[in-house]
């Protein structure tokens, strides 16, 4: 179970973020609203929330998952592969201080945090636009030292690696079409995202809930269908900016 969260309110600026989506402008009052029930979403399944003032020297900020990979005995702290987000990582480095030793992954490798699936003791690490093979590799080793095992994944479509796959349970995953056959998830049950509901593949499995994007009602069906239990967040805005469930918040 994780008893923490750490998130950051979006900036009045977040539409200056990146972007790849194509679904207009989004809306800060109702990226706020839609902030504020994920902050509650994640209280009412027992998290204390850390909610950090917005900063908005970094329009992304908010997606504040890709700055760090924690797991119970450290916090790596990552260097971002988008130009544009370097340094959002300094101010969560010394926020997790209080509750990790630190380690960070040095130039010239990169990672993002929506590149790093950890299942148990296994990590799955997307080698994407943003994390490269020498990033991967030194998260790793680092991990290899807490006796966690990894495997590599090339990331060809979407921007992170969970924009693909993300586990919702143990030994279940829920996967857009292309990582149904994918050979480093043999060994998994797999729920399949339908391809016009693409975005739903980016699912939070936290404390035994599943929290999951509204409006799509295919993938609902699945999920439901295996008996999991949901909570729907509408994630409209951060959609436009190509962000999910996962990205705004840091779990530990
Ligand atoms: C970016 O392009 O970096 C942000 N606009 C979205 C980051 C989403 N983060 C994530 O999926 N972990």
């Amino acid at each position: 179970m994780f008893t923490h969260a750490i998130a950051r309110k979006p900036g009045m600026n977040f539409f200056n973020g990146l972007t790849t989506a194509h679904l207009g402008v989004p809306d800060y009052s109702r990226m706020i609203r839609q902030h504020k029930a994920y902050i509650q979403a994640l209280q009412s399944v027992d998290l204390e929330v850390i909610v950090l003032e917005a900063d908005i020297k970094y329009p992304d900020g908010y997606f504040v998952e890709d700055v760090a990979i924690l797991t119970p005995e450290i916090a790596v702290i990552t260097n971002p592969g988008a130009m544009a987000r370097k340094g959002e990582e300094d101010s969560i480095e010394l926020l997790l201080r209080r509750y990790r030793p630190t380690v960070r992954i040095q130039a010239p490798g990169t990672v993002e945090g929506g590149d790093v699936l950890m299942i148990g003791m296994h990590f799955f690490i997307g080698i994407s636009a943003r994390t490269n093979r020498e990033g991967a590799t030194q998260l790793a080793q680092i991990l290899e030292r807490y006796g966690y095992g990894w495997t590599s994944v090339q990331v060809e479509a979407g921007l992170h690696l969970k924009s693909n796959v993300n586990s919702v349970g143990e030994d279940t995953l829920l996967v857009v079409e292309d990582y149904a056959e994918r050979k480093e998830f043999t060994g998994y049950a797999k729920i399949i995202v339908p391809k016009n509901e693409a975005y739903a593949a980016n699912t939070l499995w936290i404390n035994n809930h599943l929290f999951m994007p509204s409006g799509f009602p295919e993938t609902r069906g699945r999920l439901a269908a295996a008996g999991l239990p949901l909570v729907e967040l509408d994630m409209s805005e951060a959609q436009k900016m190509d962000g999910g469930l996962t990205c705004m918040s840091l779990r530990f």
